[in-house]
């Protein structure tokens, strides 16, 4: 049943995925100390975590209404049927379906019947009759185990077949590949040498796009076709407008490199990225708008539901705030929004990076809450300052003598002028600090420990902005509005 539906759905729109609906909508009712929980138990694998779950669910749900069938077929039918108006109503509720797509989940309940009348008749027909010994039956109960079996593997072949026609099949990735990305009006400023510190430990200063931390409630990435694509730019503005893909192609576009950071990044973690990214100013595009007195934030909502309430001044100030189409010289990355997605220099991603965005509305907070706001985050996100250590890792094992120390910190928008490391309960020493790109990218920092002492060691950093205020020592959790707290690690040196 599941299978036909998954199998099915690959030619319907991508969100009619009964699994698919079924996984996002648990992932919209999950409170927020559960999603930090998947995030940090299982990083950025935590989606795969949910479809194994409902993978395992959705195998004991199948065999309890086959033991349902033993008993009563109509029960077990009736069962399926419920099931199939619980997916369906999953899969209507999504922000990108249309009644059609429930046509997969029909189809696969259908199937479903049938799957288990053949398998009730089998049944019927290999159980034994008390005259006969019970080695008669041997071969036909392991018939009707066979069947099972291969119903089950049918399932799973189904699935993983659907899921790559469904890629196969789609407009939007012929259109990313075609894209020819236009050339900026205003070019990023060059990267100064030494923005990197030679060391094979160190992350890379600008984050290539396949390592990029990926971030985001959709459970199947969005397939967006420019040709598809418009932004509808309304609310409080003196003058709505709707602007297509080619349009935005048309404008003066600029380059920026921006650090990202996730609100649920843990202190010493690496949900943040950095990159170059290409797009048109929003300021620009609110300029055209015209926005009314009173707005004080921009809803943008995505094409698959999620929204992001960023503050209108941050949108209208004169920091690099991107309605972006470009990533490292290359279109958006599926995963990180194509065709086209926000990045605003010193907010959180879940107030301000909205990716598949089609819809800016600008409004005000005591009107308006966004996605997350809903399920007990902060409605404003702005980026707290941290500093990390990538080297050595945590528990590392360290040759004596020299030990080299280094990591990266940020403070988007306000830049970071110091870094001090202290070994054990030494005094807080400087760090050196790597060339400066800008204020809205991270900086990276070095520090050798000159005649390090064999045993058991820790480390600890914090950072100083360039105003010079120091990054706090206050612990805090993410929930709800971004961890906090100097990083501290153990390493020993042999
Ligand atoms: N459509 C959509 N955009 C989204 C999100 C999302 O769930 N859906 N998550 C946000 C969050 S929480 C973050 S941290 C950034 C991450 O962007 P990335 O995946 O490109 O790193 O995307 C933001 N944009
Ligand atoms: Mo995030």
């Amino acid at each position: 049943m599941f299978a036909v539906a998954q199998f099915a759905s690959a030619f319907f729109n991508s969100a009619s995925s009964p699994f698919f609906a079924l996984g996002s909508a648990i992932i919209d009712l999950t409170p927020p100390w559960l999603k930090d929980f998947a995030i940090a138990t299982f990083g950025t694998n935590d989606k795969l975590a949910l479809f194994i779950s409902i993978a395992v669910v959705a195998t004991v749900l199948s065999a309890l209404i086959g033991l349902l069938a033993k008993r009563s077929f109509a029960l077990a039918c009736t069962a399926i049927i419920a099931l199939a108006v619980v997916m369906s109503s999953a899969v209507a509720a999504r922000a990108s379906t249309s009644l059609l797509d429930i046509t997969p989940t029909v189809l696969g309940a259908v199937a479903g019947i049938g799957i288990l009348q053949w398998l009730s008749r089998l049944i019927a027909a290999t159980t034994p009759r008390p005259s006969q010994d019970a080695d008669a039956s041997g071969p036909s109960r392991r018939t009707f185990l066979l069947s099972s079996a291969l119903t089950l593997a049918a399932a799973a072949i189904a699935t993983g077949v659907s899921t790559s026609l469904a890629a196969s099949r789609n407009m939007a990735d012929a259109a990313r590949k075609a894209l020819r990305l236009p050339r900026p009006r205003t070019k990023a400023k060059a990267l100064p040498a030494g923005v990197q510190i030679d060391d094979p430990n160190m992350p890379q200063f600008i984050t290539p796009n396949r390592n990029f931390y990926r971030i985001d409630t959709a459970l199947s990435v969005p397939q967006v076709d420019p040709a598809q694509w418009s932004l509808r730019v309304h609310g409080m503005v003196e003058n709505e407008f709707t602007m297509t893909f080619d349009e935005l192609l048309d404008q003066e576009l600029v380059e920026t490199h921006l650090t990202l950071t996730c609100v649920s990044n843990p202190v010493g973690g690496d949900l943040v990225g950095n990159a170059k990214w290409l797009g048109y100013p929003l300021r620009h595009l609110l300029e055209r708008a015209i926005p009314q007195a009173g707005a004080d934030m921009v809803l943008s909502t995505s094409h698959d539901g999620f929204s992001a309430s960023t503050p209108l001044e941050v949108l209208s100030d004169d920091r690099m705030a991107l309605l972006a189409i470009g990533m490292n010289d290359e279109p958006l990355p599926f995963e990180h929004g194509f065709p086209v997605r926000m990045v605003v220099p010193g907010l959180y991603g879940y107030v301000s990076a909205t990716k598949w965005v089609i819809d800016l509305e600008v409004t005000r907070f005591q009107d308006k809450a966004a996605y997350w706001t809903t399920r007990g985050w902060s409605e404003r996100g702005p980026i707290k300052m941290s500093s990390r250590i990538d080297t050595p890792r945590p528990f590392a094992k360290v040759p004596a003598g020299e030990v080299v120390l280094g990591g990266t910190a940020w403070a988007q928008t306000r830049g970071i002028s110091r870094v001090q490391v202290q070994i054990d309960d030494g005094p807080w020493e400087d760090a050196e600090l790597a060339a400066e790109a800008s204020l809205d990218t991270w900086r990276q920092w070095r520090f050798a420990w000159k005649d390090a002492a064999p045993g058991a060691h820790s480390a600890t950093v914090r950072a100083y902005d360039a105003q010079g205020l120091l990054q706090t020592r206050e612990k805090a959790n993410p929930v709800p509005n971004g961890a906090s707290g100097w990083q501290r690690l153990q390493f020993t040196v042999q």
